[in-house]
């Protein structure tokens, strides 16, 4: 779902030369898009004072009778340098809380337009989507190359998320406006795109996409020297359309692939290196470099070394590790 925002001006490279304006524009808001009419919160998943997130549960009662589940993320937003003289000036409305010697606390109350909290919708959320927040305890799995064939690959088969939002992006159904940059080719091209978890605003929590357009490679499992060509392309131009777009040089970039993904349909994450962007431990953030690099030394890397990440404790993955003796 594209963001309603009031302002169109893009993010603002922090000390650095500007930029130029993010064109990307977010879409008008549609009449009829979601709101929060009939909305009625169920349970916090999940919440992380430090990162300013809530992750909440919610039903909607629809016209029709239906009720439906919903999954809303709020988040504060980053500051901006270019808004800071809108908050600190004698205008502001400043309370003071406690004062001590040289040391004061206070509650500045700033304008609406400078106090935007981000929100990401799943509407209509299926149990999956639920799960995916719900705070839970992480387990950690060790999958051999037996492991994927016996346990993990047929799993995925019957069990996966939905890609369809991956389908309208390549067909240009959804976020067109939104491309920054792509490569057409049906084999070794894709599409470069801010991920949905950032709001453009600031270049210091960026975060794009590139998703490959070639529909048969669900995760890293899937790849061989193959489809060294394909990430050597979403490497360069992916680095060189984010230095063009937004003034960020490749050395300021994590470029990673997720295994396991939410979603298998081959993509990689570009994210700023300072940002501590979630998912990027290293039990589930693989250096796109580092598997350009693997497969150049072995072309069936990944089909033959074990491969380690975190599941939670009611993953249906989990049992069936748990199941063939494997946890
Ligand atoms: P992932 O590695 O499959 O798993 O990444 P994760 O979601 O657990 O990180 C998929 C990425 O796609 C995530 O960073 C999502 O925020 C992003 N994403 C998911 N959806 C449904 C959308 C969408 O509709 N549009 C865009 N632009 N990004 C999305």
């Amino acid at each position: 779902m594209a963001e309603c925002v009031s302002e169109a001006s893009g993010p603002e490279p922090k000390r650095r030369k500007p930029a130029a304006a993010a064109a990307d524009g977010d879409a008008p808001c549609e009449p009829g898009e979601f709101n929060f009419d009939n909305f009625q919160l169920e349970r916090i998943l999940r919440e992380n004072a430090r990162d300013k997130t809530v992750f909440i549960h919610g039903k909607v009662g629809e016209d029709g009778g239906d009720v439906r589940d919903a999954v809303i993320i709020l988040e504060k937003t980053p500051f901006r340098e270019n808004t800071l003289p809108q908050l600190l000036n004698k205008n502001a409305d400043l309370h003071l809380q406690m004062k001590n010697d040289i040391y004061s606390t206070h509650h500045l109350h700033p304008l609406p337009a400078f106090n935007e909290i981000k929100t990401t919708v799943i509407y209509p959320a299926t149990e999956k989507h639920i799960k995916k927040y719900l705070q839970q305890q992480m387990y950690l799995v060790n999958e051999t190359a037996d492991d994927y064939r016996n346990i993990t690959a047929p799993y995925l088969q019957s069990q996966t998320f939905s890609v369809q939002w991956v389908y309208n992006i390549l067909e240009k159904k959804a976020e067109a406006e939104r491309i920054i940059h792509e490569h057409p080719d049906p084999k070794n091209g894709f599409i470069l795109i801010p991920d949905f978890k950032w709001n453009q605003k600031q270049v210091d929590d960026l975060h794009l996409i590139a998703i490959s357009h070639c529909r048969d490679v669900k995760s890293l499992r899937d790849l061989t020297a193959e489809h060294l060509p394909l990430l050597q392309t979403i490497l360069q131009e992916g680095q060189m359309a984010i230095f063009k777009r937004y003034n960020i040089p490749k050395s300021q970039l994590r470029i990673y692939l997720h295994y396991q993904p939410s979603y298998y349909h081959l993509h990689v994450h570009f994210t700023a290196v300072g940002y501590d962007a979630p998912g990027s431990m290293v039990e589930r953030a693989h250096l796109l470099s580092s598997v350009i690099e693997n497969l150049q030394f072995d072309p069936e890397y990944y089909q033959k070394r074990t491969l380690t990440f975190a599941l939670k404790a009611d993953d249906p993955l989990l049992q069936k590790f748990k199941e063939e003796g494997r946890i």
